[in-house]
C-alpha cells in the first residue's frame, strides 16, 4: 500500500500587534508572537499548525524561538518521510523521542489534523468524533489596567452583542486594590454579565483564602488560579473553602496533571488548552479525565491566533458540555491576520467552519511581510 509521506516541515515567527496593551500578572503584551508551522504532503496537501505562547518565557516552559529550534532541530525531522495520514503513529514517534514540549507538539498535531481534513474532504471536528454544536460562546479578557476603561470596554462589547462572558486579569498589584477594581466592575455590569478572575498563580495560600471568599461574597463567579501550580494541597484546601468555583489553567502541563487533579480534587473546572495537553485530540483526553471525575469544563486560550484558535475550536465543538464557555478570542487582541478569511465572531459566538481542514487558508503576502526576517 502506498503512503501519503510528510515531506517538509517549516516554522515561521510571526510578530502581531494587539490592540492596546494587554496586561497579565507576569507581563504585559503589547505584540503577540505567533509559531506558524507548515506541513507538506506528498499528495500535494499542506496542513497548517501554530504553536503560540504569551510573553516569551514569562508564562510557560517553551518561548516561540524555542519551539521554532526544538521543531526544526528535534520534532520535524521526526516527522519527515512518516505517513502523514496517520496521526496516531506520527504523534507517538514524537512522545517517544521528546519529552514535554506540548506547545510544538500541539501545532504539529494541529498540522497533521489539517492536512488529513483537507485530504478527507471533512473538518477537523468530524476527524475528531464529530462536532455536537457549530459555534462556541467567547469571552473577553479585560485587561488594559484601568478600572473605567475596562467598564467602558465591556459596555461596548456588551452593545454589539459580541461578549457576556469578562475575565479579569489581576494578582500584579496589591490584594486590595485588585479586590477593588473586580468589585467595580461587576457592580457597574450587575446581572448583564458574568465575571471572572484570573489571578495567574499570583497569591500566596494565605492571601487567597480571603480574596476568595470576597469575591465570591461580590458575585465573581469563577477564579482562576488563584496561587501557584506547585502548591497542591494548598490547591486542594480552596478548592474546598472557596465560595467561588476554582478553576486551574497552570497547574495543567500535561493529561497526566489533570488526572492527578483530578483525583486530589484541587479544582471544580478545568481550562481546557491544547497548547498544554500536545494538541486538539491530547486536550480531550483531558476534557475526558474531567467529565469522568465530575469536573466542568472551559475552553482556554494561549491567545492564539487564527491558526491555534480554529484547532481549538473543532476541538471544544465536540465536547458535550462547556458550562464555563471558552475565551477562544485571541484573533480578536490582534490588529492584524495571516489568514485570508478571519473566524467569525457573531452574538457571542464563534461560528466554527465547516470546510475541511481547520477551515483556514494563509494569506501569503501577509504571512511573509509580518514573519520575522
Ligand atoms: C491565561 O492565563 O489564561 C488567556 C486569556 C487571557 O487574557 O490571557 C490568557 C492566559
Ligand atoms: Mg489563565
Amino acid at each position: 500500500m502506498s503512503h501519503t509521506l510528510i515531506e517538509s516541515i517549516q516554522t515561521v515567527i510571526v510578530d502581531l500587534p494587539t490592540i492596546r496593551p494587554h496586561k497579565l500578572a507576569m507581563h504585559t503584551m503589547q505584540q503577540q508572537t505567533l509559531v506558524i508551522i507548515r506541513m507538506r504532503c506528498s499528495d500535494g496537501i499542506e496542513g497548517i499548525g501554530e504553536s503560540t505562547t504569551i510573553g516569551g518565557l514569562a508564562y510557560g516552559n517553551e518561548s516561540p524561538e524555542s519551539i521554532k529550534t526544538n521543531i526544526d532541530s528535534h520534532l520535524g525531522p521526526l516527522l519527515i518521510g512518516q505517513d502523514a495520514a496517520n496521526i496516531n503513529a506520527a504523534m507517538l514517534r514524537l512522545d517517544k523521542a521528546a519529552k514535554g514540549n506540548t506547545f510544538a507538539k500541539s501545532g504539529l498535531e494541529s498540522a497533521l489534523l489539517d492536512a488529513q481534513g483537507k485530504r478527507l474532504g471533512l473538518p477537523v471536528s468530524e476527524l475528531l468524533g464529530g462536532r455536537v454544536r457549530d459555534s462556541l460562546e467567547v469571552a473577553w479578557t479585560l485587561a488594559s489596567g484601568d478600572t473605567d476603561r475596562d467598564i467602558a470596554e465591556a459596555e461596548q462589547m456588551l452593545d454589539i452583542r459580541r461578549h457576556r462572558l469578562f475575565k479579569l486579569k489581576i494578582g500584579a498589584n496589591e490584594v486590595s486594590a485588585d479586590l477593588k477594581h473586580v468589585i467595580a466592575i461587576k457592580k457597574a455590569l450587575g446581572e448583564r454579565a458574568s465575571v471572572r478572575v484570573d489571578v495567574n498563580q499570583y497569591w500566596d495560600e494565605s492571601q487567597a483564602i480571603r480574596a476568595c471568599r470576597m469575591l465570591g461574597d461580590n458575585g465573581i463567579d469563577l477564579i482562576e488560579q488563584p496561587i501557584s501550580r506547585i502548591n497542591r494541597a494548598g490547591q486542594v484546601r480552596l478548592n474546598q473553602r472557596s465560595p467561588a468555583p476554582i478553576m486551574v489553567d497552570e497547574s495543567i502541563e500535561s493529561v497526566e496533571d489533570a488526572f492527578s487533579l483530578a483525583a486530589d480534587g484541587a479544582a471544580s473546572v478545568f481550562a481546557l488548552k491544547i497548547a498544554k495537553n500536545g494538541g486538539p485530540r491530547a486536550v480531550l483526553r483531558t476534557a475526558q479525565i474531567a467529565e469522568a471525575a465530575g469536573i466542568a469544563l472551559y475552553g482556554g486560550t494561549m491567545l492564539e491566533g487564527a491558526v491555534g484558535t480554529l484547532a481549538s475550536a473543532h476541538a471544544f465543538v465536540t465536547l458535550n458540555a462547556l458550562t464555563w464557555g471558552t475565551e477562544l478570542f485571541g484573533p480578536l487582541l490582534l490588529t492584524e491576520e495571516i489568514v485570508t478569511e478571519a473566524p467569525v465572531y457573531r452574538d457571542f459566538q464563534l461560528q466554527v467552519p465547516r470546510t475541511p481542514g481547520l477551515g483556514l487558508t494563509l494569506d501569503e503576502e501577509r504571512l511573509a511581510f509580518f514573519s520575522r526576517k
